[in-house]
């Protein structure tokens, strides 16, 4: 076993190689080099880059998560002041690519962030870019479509097939990999070192056939994001891509900074006006009324603890996987129908607004079982907004509603839930109406979820 020593690593010089496929050499000790090779500007000057990959099967939602731990990250060292050389890093965003439980019109797709999130309040918060300008500033083509103001990144084989392929090399590529002894001796002490990989090595990023790179080795690692500071301290690299990059932890849950970073993650503005038409439209939802007016730009935010919301309850039923993983926790549709019928009672609301990945005979028998004494609402986007936005943006459009309700009831353990609570504490509605599961048996009784309230 290598032990991890920040001064032993050989420091690598090798500057990141913009090449047509023939060759184009790369230049020792240096930063980046332009397309012909000749012009080349050093690392202390120029922008260097961190890009980072999470393990395949996760979803969206919990994929957020891994966001703020490196945005958090890249904040701080943005904030450094004495390591110049830590202050010009940027933070590449991967592109929602064959998520698990999305469908793709195109295989494979590349959906930049910018179709998700409002990319310029991102951007008050941490130095990030897209993947496609990332691209573009180096000099790589790619294929894009436009659609309105963004773009969908598109896969390169035409490029193969022309000869105008480029390859990427990503300078060091670090695979995150958890102690294999670690569950077992129960010790949880901040550490890192090079080992032999546990994990199947990717060699292609981000579904990219010319993403790559010559130097990939497995970071076993306990503990905290910022830890990978001193790998960045010990390397003139200029890019560097951190794999598996779930395996690091928050540096601090749930203070100050994580929320901060939380709120700068507002979404596509036209995904919220969307949802703005059909609360007022489909639920009687009022802004003004129901207090849940936010400024315009996150950092005017102030705490409050009164917002009302539309007058709807508001549901995340999380079915299809959960259903075989969750067994013990996830409700029968009956038991689930107890419950909302319930609360719908003593809120005295008629209305209840379902987020569901259910099934259409599940939904079916929902309706059969609430209405006519209830009026259910469920979310079928317009034809324009599935095309443009996809499984993803729907699921945000359904989050989005959930999040403007007067009271809110998730599922078991659900980052998708999660992050509606989230936005709820944002929004400033009180903690009561929004930290509340289904429970197995339609009962109240079950355990509640763990309470994260803002911070600022
Ligand atoms: N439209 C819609 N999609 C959902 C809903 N619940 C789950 N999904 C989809 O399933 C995925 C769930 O995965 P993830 O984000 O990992 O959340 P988790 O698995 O519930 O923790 C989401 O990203 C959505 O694509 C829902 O209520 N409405
Ligand atoms: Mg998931």
């Amino acid at each position: 076993m290598m032990v991890f020593k920040p001064n032993n690593i050989k420091i690598c010089i090798v500057s990141i190689i913009l090449t047509l496929i023939s060759d184009v050499s790369s230049m020792e000790d240096a930063g980046f080099c332009d397309l012909s090779g000749e012009t080349c500007t050093t690392p202390a000057n120029s922008d260097r880059y961190i890009f980072y990959d999470i393990n395949p099967p996760e979803g969206f939602n919990l994929r957020r998560d891994v966001y703020m731990r490196y945005a958090i990250w890249l904040h701080k060292l943005q904030m450094n002041r004495n390591d110049l050389n830590l202050k010009n890093f940027k933070l590449v965003l991967p592109p929602w690519s064959h998520l698990y439980h999305w469908k793709y019109s195109e295989v494979p797709e590349h959906i930049p962030w910018a179709l998700y999130f409002d990319i310029e309040s991102l951007k008050k918060f941490a130095p990030v870019i897209e993947m496609h300008q990332f691209f573009s500033d180096y000099g790589v083509t790619y294929k894009k479509v436009e659609i309105d103001d963004v773009y969908i990144l598109q896969h390169y084989q035409d490029m193969f097939e022309t000869g105008k392929f480029k390859k990427v090399e990503i300078d060091d590529v670090y695979i995150l990999q958890h102690y294999q002894d670690m569950f077992e001796t129960g010790k949880f002490e901040e550490k890192m070192s090079i080992e032999d990989c546990n994990i199947p090595i990717r060699v292609n990023y981000f579904y990219y056939n010319n993403l790559t790179s010559n130097n990939v080795r497995c970071l076993s690692f306990h503990g905290h994001t910022s830890q990978l500071t001193s790998i960045l301290k010990n390397s003139t690299a200029s890019s560097f891509l951190f794999d598996h990059a779930e395996v690091a932890l928050h540096d601090m849950f749930g203070d100050k900074l994580y929320w901060k970073c939380r709120r700068s993650m507002r979404f596509n503005r036209e995904l919220h006006k969307i949802a703005k038409k059909f609360r007022e439209e489909q639920l009687d939802a009022d802004d003004k009324k129901d207090m849940t007016i936010l400024p315009d730009d996150w950092r005017k935010e102030i705490p409050r603890r009164n917002a009302i919301g539309g007058p709807y309850l508001g549901i995340h039923l999380r079915r299809a996987d959960f259903v075989r993983s969750r067994s013990k926790e996830i409700p029968t549709i009956e038991n689930a129908v107890k419950q909302i019928k319930n609360k719908l009672y003593e809120l005295k609301l008629n209305k209840v607004f379902i987020a569901t990945d259910a099934p259409s005979n599940e939904i079916i028998e929902i309706q059969s079982r609430l209405e006519p004494e209830y009026t259910i609402i469920t979310y079928k986007p317009e034809d324009w907004v599935g095309e443009k936005y996809k499984d993803g943006g729907i699921a945000i459009i359904e989050q989005i509603i959930c999040s403007y309700a007067r009271y809110f009831i998730g599922t078991y353990e659900s980052t998708y839930s999660f992050r509606i609570q989230e936005e709820r504490e944002i929004l400033g509605f009180p903690v009561e109406s929004t930290f509340n599961r289904l429970c197995y048996d339609g009962s109240e009784s079950c355990s509640k979820p763990s309470i994260w309230k803002i911070v600022y």
